[in-house]
C-alpha cells in the first residue's frame, strides 16, 4: 500500500506549474526555451530550482562540475542516495520538456513523498546536471561524464565558447548565483550512488503511435562526436585564379557530401548529423580561409561505428585538395543496455501505477548513459507531441508528465526502501 500511496500523492497541477514556471527562464517568442549551460538563463533556473528544495526543506550540495544535488534525507543516511534528475539547460531553440521533465518530475516525487508522511532508509536526490546538451560548450551530456569520470574534469574547464569565454570562468560565478538562497554543500565527483533513474520526453514518436503512457527505456546507442577544422587561405575573390585557390568552403563541402554518401544505409538506422557549419571570415569577397564543421554520428552497433567513424579521417584528408584538415574526436560513447536493480524497479512501478508500457530503445543521448557506468540505472520516458524536439514547438500533456512522475516516483520510493 505504501507504493500506492506515493503514487496517489503525486499532484500533475503542480508539476504542471512548475514546467510552466520554468519555461519563463530563456522564454522565446515562439514558445520555447534558449537557456544554454552556464548562461543567465540557466542560472536563473538553476537558483529557481535551489529555491524550491530549500522552501521542501530538502539540502543543496553542487560538485566541481556544477552539477546540483537536492537531497531528502533518508532514515540511514549513510546509505549511497537513489538519485534522480536530468538537465535544466537547452539547446539554443529548445523546448519547455527536454531535460526540465526529468528534474522537475524528481522535484515532484520528492514532495509526493512529503505529502504522504513516507520516509525511505536511503536519501533520496535530484539532480540537474551541468551542459546536457553541449550547444554551448562541446561535447554534451558533459556534467554527468565528468561525474562519472573525475579525470575529464581539468579538459572540460578549459572547454571555450564561440566567444572564447573559458567554462570555469562560467562555472566560478555559479556560487554567487547560489549563495542568496541558503547553505550549498559541496559534493564529490562520482560519489557512491544506490541507483539513478531519468524521466525524460520520448523526442520520437512511438508512444504516440501507440497510445502508450510510458516507455521503459532499454538501452542508449552509442555515438562519436568530432569537430573538423579545414584550413586554406584568404584570398580577394576577384583577382585569385582558381588555380590559385585554398578554398575551405569548397574542400569542406566535398567532404560533407562524401560523408553523407558514406553514412547512407539501407535500414536507416544510422543517424550522421552535421548541425555546424562555419566559414571564416564569413565575408562575401574574401576565399574562406577555414571552414569549422561537427560531426555527430551514432548507431547501435559498436562495430559499425567503429568502422564508419575511423574512416571519417582519411576520407576528409582525401578531399581535402590544396587545403590542410584537422579532425579532433571530442567524444565516444559506447551504446548501453539497461539491467538490474533500478529498470527492474521501473517494471514494478509501471505495474503499481496502471500505466500503458512498452519497451523503447532510446536514439537520443541521455545523463544516464554515463550513470549506468556507476550505479544501475534506468529511464522512464513520456510522449511528447508528435515526438518533436530539440525545437521550440515541443509540446507535451499535463496528464502524461502526471504519469510518468507517478512511476518515476514510486521506483524511487521502492528502490530507496519506503516504510
Ligand atoms: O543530443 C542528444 O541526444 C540529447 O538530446 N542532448
Ligand atoms: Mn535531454
Ligand atoms: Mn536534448
Amino acid at each position: 500500500m505504501v507504493l500506492e500511496r506515493v503514487a496517489a500523492s503525486v499532484d500533475e497541477a503542480g508539476l504542471w506549474k512548475m514546467h510552466e514556471e520554468m519555461a519563463r527562464f530563456g522564454a522565446t517568442p515562439k514558445g520555447g526555451v534558449c537557456r544554454e549551460a552556464l548562461t543567465p538563463e540557466d542560472f536563473d533556473a538553476r537558483r529557481q530550482f535551489a529555491e524550491w528544495g530549500r522552501d521542501a526543506g530538502f539540502v543543496l550540495a553542487v560538485d566541481a562540475i556544477g552539477n546540483m544535488f537536492l537531497r531528502r534525507e533518508g532514515t540511514e543516511p549513510d546509505l549511497p542516495p537513489v538519485i534522480t534528475g536530468s538537465h535544466l539547460d537547452s539547446q539554443p531553440t529548445g523546448g519547455r520538456f527536454d531535460g526540465s521533465f526529468g528534474v522537475l518530475a524528481g522535484l515532484e516525487a520528492l514532495f509526493a513523498l512529503e505529502r504522504a508522511g513516507i520516509r525511505t532508509r536511503a536519501p533520496i536526490e535530484v539532480v540537474n546536471w551541468t551542459n546536457e546538451e553541449g550547444g554551448r560548450f562541446a561535447p554534451g551530456v558533459m556534467g554527468s561524464g565528468v561525474y562519472a569520470d573525475p579525470s575529464m574534469l581539468a579538459t572540460m574547464l578549459e572547454v571555450p565558447d564561440k566567444a572564447g569565454t573559458r567554462l570555469g570562468d562560467e562555472l566560478d560565478r555559479l556560487g554567487s548565483i547560489l549563495a542568496p538562497v541558503g547553505p550549498v554543500g559541496a559534493r564529490a565527483l562520482a560519489a557512491p550512488v544506490g541507483a539513478f533513474i531519468e524521466g525524460h520526453i520520448e523526442q520520437a514518436l512511438r508512444l504516440e503511435e501507440t497510445g502508450n503512457s510510458i516507455g521503459i527505456v532499454t538501452g542508449i546507442q552509442g555515438t562519436r562526436k568530432f569537430r573538423v577544422e579545414v584550413i586554406g587561405e584568404e584570398a580577394h575573390a576577384g583577382t585569385t585564379p582558381r588555380r590559385r585557390r585554398r578554398d575551405a568552403v569548397l574542400a569542406a563541402a566535398w567532404m560533407v557530401q562524401a560523408l553523407h554518401r558514406m553514412m547512407e544505409d539501407a535500414d536507416d538506422l544510422l543517424r550522421f548529423t552535421i548541425g555546424v557549419f562555419e566559414a571564416f571570415p564569413g565575408a562575401p569577397s574574401v576565399i574562406p580561409g577555414r571552414v569549422r564543421f561537427s560531426i555527430d554520428f551514432r548507431h547501435p552497433d559498436d562495430v559499425l561505428r567503429a568502422r564508419l567513424g575511423d574512416a571519417i579521417r582519411p576520407l576528409c584528408e582525401a578531399l581535402a585538395g590544396p587545403c590542410r584538415v584537422q579532425i579532433e574526436e571530442l567524444q565516444a560513447a559506447a551504446s548501453v543496455d539497461f539491467h538490474g536493480a533500478a529498470i527492474e524497479a521501473v517494471r514494478h512501478a509501471v505495474e503499481i501505477v496502471g500505466a500503458s508500457h512498452m519497451d523503447l530503445y532510446s536514439g537520443a543521448g541521455h545523463d544516464a548513459r554515463n550513470m549506468a557506468r556507476l550505479c544501475p540505472s534506468a529511464m522512464v520516458f513520456v510522449p511528447c507531441e508528435k515526438g518533436i524536439s530539440h525545437n521550440e514547438a515541443e509540446n507535451a500533456k499535463p496528464e502524461d508528465l502526471a504519469e510518468g512522475a507517478r512511476v518515476i516516483a514510486v521506483a524511487l520510493a521502492a528502490l530507496a526502501g519506503a516504510a
